[in-house]
């Protein structure tokens, strides 16, 4: 296993060393500023081999796979973060997407017990508790339900846990890889529930997942009635197994934990149940000994994912700045940009969907003359909710804190061009 994929400082280096290979050359001399493109490109007028022989048939590739070029872009561990891969996390390569749609197969990854393998045929979805009708539902039952199409994204709620103390994981793939964002296709939690008939008493429900860690949760009735869905389908096709196929709970602008992946029951009743889930993890513990419970909402939070420490600059002169904001309470309204550490802000410009609860993608033109640079991005949402700094949230939370740190990330770009994940006060 190559160091690069500890996402560590030293990894930093490993993926430099790439791209010195790559022939794309950073060490030191960053290209110089030509305006957009040259006049006498010689590769224009030299004839490739894909230029002059037969490509692969279409019977070569039945699940069609990225450019062999793309190789890097890939879900990446942190080895040294938990003690096995089953209980673990990967992370998405934020770096290197665009727009606002996560491909499935680049999704991160969060298991409490390892991919479950569920049969669909053998897979069943029981409601139980304070209902009228206890129902047991195969998938294909799910499926005549009218169904609805959303984008969400899904974050978990120790995205950026390793930053309370201090700037530590160079990379945003590191340190805000932990969120993804797809178009779930599903029924609406309410009509599955409506057929099963609340009791008057029902407050709260409790869905669980059929892997061996059998995850649970308790959801307030409220939530699950509103927007919540039991999905089927991601970007169009089947969940992945790694995202809980056949069944997933959609829990939008809340903590990822809540999204029960491999669903197979909810049970209805008047309180919550307090799982492991939901006590001794996913509780935020307070400088003053108590605990924050049942911090469900994702506040507002941005990044800036190129430049980045995996994706450094390499152009003096014109240069597209680029990222991603979300927030679990609606829509980004504004992001702002800095590039001196927050003596001066511009407006970043939206660009594509903007939906609620959704991944927002974010741009800043800038000319850049070599100058080392302090880049940071702040979200702004519709409920007029401001990103906080890193420095704010620690004078409300303490330095106990894994979950919710949604402050401000600082990028220091070097004069050569590299960038590193750095903190200011
Ligand atoms: N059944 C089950 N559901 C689960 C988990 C799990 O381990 N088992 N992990 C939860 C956590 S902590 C998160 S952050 C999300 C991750 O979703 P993803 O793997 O699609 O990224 O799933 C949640 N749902
Ligand atoms: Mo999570």
């Amino acid at each position: 296993m190559s160091d690069k994929r500890q996402g560590t400082n030293s990894g930093q280096r490993a993926s430099r060393r790439d791209f010195l290979k790559a022939g794309i050359g950073l060490g030191g001399a960053v290209a110089a500023g030509k305006a957009f493109a040259a006049e006498a490109d010689p590769a224009i007028t030299e004839v490739q081999d894909w230029n002059r022989y037969l490509g692969a048939g279409t019977d070569a590739t039945p699940y069609g796979m990225p450019s062999e070029h793309e190789a890097e872009v890939v879900r990446r561990n942190v080895r040294w973060l938990t003690a096995s891969t089953e209980s673990s996390v990967n992370f998405t390569p934020l770096h290197a997407l665009d727009g606002i749609i996560t491909p499935n197969g680049l999704c991160f990854e969060r298991h409490h017990a390892g991919v479950a393998e569920v049969d669909p045929a053998q897979h069943r979805l029981m409601i139980n508790g304070l209902v009228e009708r206890p129902l047991v539902f195969t998938v294909d039952d799910l499926k005549r339900f009218p169904r609805e199409n959303r984008i969400y994204f899904l974050e978990c709620a120790a995205n950026s846990g390793m930053e309370w103390r201090g700037a530590q994981l160079n990379g945003c793939q590191f340190t805000h890889g932990m969120v993804h964002c797809v178009q779930y296709t599903g029924v609406p939690l309410k009509r599955i529930l409506d057929e099963a008939g609340l009791k008057t008493s029902a407050k709260w429900i409790m869905p669980e997942g059929a892997d061996a860690a059998g995850m649970n949760r308790s959801v307030p009735l409220e939530k699950a009635l509103d927007d919540c869905l039991v999905a089927f389908k991601m970007n169009g096709e089947a969940l992945r197994p790694e995202q809980g196929y056949p069944l997933r709970l959609v829990v939008p602008g809340w903590e990822g934990n809540m999204w029960v992946k491999w669903l197979r029951r909810i049970e209805v009743g008047d309180m919550p149940w307090h799982t492991r889930e939901e006590t001794s993890k996913y509780t935020d513990l307070m400088d003053d000994g108590r605990s924050r419970r049942f911090t469900w909402v994702m506040d507002a939070k941005s990044v800036i994912t190129s430049p980045s420490p995996q994706a450094p600059m390499i152009h003096k002169g014109h240069n597209v700045l680029t990222g991603v904001a979300w927030s679990g309470r609606g829509m980004i309204q504004k992001v702002d940009i800095t590039l001196d550490g927050g003596k001066n802000w511009q407006p970043a410009r939206i660009d594509g969907l903007s939906l609620p609860r959704a991944l927002h993608r974010f741009y800043y033109e800038f000319t850049w003359n070599g100058e080392p640079l302090l880049m940071q991005s702040r979200a702004v949402d519709s409920s007029g909710y401001v990103q906080p700094t890193k420095d704010e949230l620690r004078a409300v939370r303490g330095l106990n804190s894994i979950y919710h740190n949604n402050g401000i990330q600082t990028w220091h770009v070097t004069n050569s061009g590299e960038v590193e994940n750095v903190e200011i006060s």
